[in-house]
């Protein structure tokens, strides 16, 4: 079943998830429909917040496809291919976390606004899986950056709030004024989001050669 995902400023986002204290057949339930909502919405992932539920559960999906809608395991790091993926997460925290990245950053209850933001560039984390058993998860790249995206969520903190005032400001005031975007132009930003990180992919690749060197 697809859920209905919460917009920004919608209150309920800023309502901090409960610990999970078992994951029941129902949570089980709710988790498969994330997932469901989530590629329904084009989405990689979506923290249980979004969907009106204010408890400490995430799902995530960051394997890249193609335009058939196969994956594509390539692009992926060497961490993030030991990760099987999707992800169902109850509890989840951050264990270890090293150095610094950045990233342009999208949110299903944020549609159309993409802006960069720094996060650990490596974590592990533990959490609990859909059948209540101990997950450890080391990883870095698009998954790590997701993981930590989602898991603010469950403090009811969204991307736009990590950004310069002056940025969310804009970001906010925009969307109070003129509402979101139509999903075709929501489509256009995505695509020129998606370029844009292509850019800065490149970008960090020769600083990381430098740097070597
Ligand atoms: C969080 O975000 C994330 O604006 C997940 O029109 C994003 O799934 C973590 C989406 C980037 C790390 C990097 C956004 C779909 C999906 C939109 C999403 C849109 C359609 C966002
Ligand atoms: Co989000």
């Amino acid at each position: 079943m697809v859920l209905e995902v919460l917009k920004y400023p919608d209150q309920r986002l800023r309502n901090k998830g409960e610990t999970v204290t078992k994951v029941t057949p129902r949570l089980k339930e709710l988790a498969e429909n994330m997932l469901e909502t989530m590629y329904a919405e084009n989405g990689i992932g979506l923290a249980a917040p979004q969907v009106n539920e204010a408890i400490r559960l995430l799902v995530i999906d960051t394997r890249p496809r193609d335009d058939d809608g196969n994956i594509v395991l390539d692009s992926l790091t060497e961490l993030e291919r030991q990760v099987t993926q999707p992800l169902m997460i109850f509890n989840p925290e951050i264990v270890v976390a090293r150095e610094k990245t950045t990233y342009e950053e999208g949110c299903l209850s944020v549609p159309g606004f993409y802006e960069t933001v720094e996060r650990y560039r490596y974590i592990e984390a533990k959490g609990l899986d859909a059948n209540g058993s101990q997950l450890l998860i080391k990883t870095d790249g698009l998954l790590a950056i997701c993981l930590q995206h989602e898991m603010d969520h469950l403090e009811g903190k969204l991307f736009i709030d990590r950004l310069s005032f002056i940025k969310s400001s804009r970001i906010k005031s925009r969307i109070q004024k003129h509402g979101y975007p139509t999903p075709e132009e929501a489509a256009e930003e995505r695509a020129a989001a998606r370029e844009r990180r292509k850019a800065t992919k490149a970008a960090q690749a020769t600083t990381a050669k430098t740097a070597a060197r």
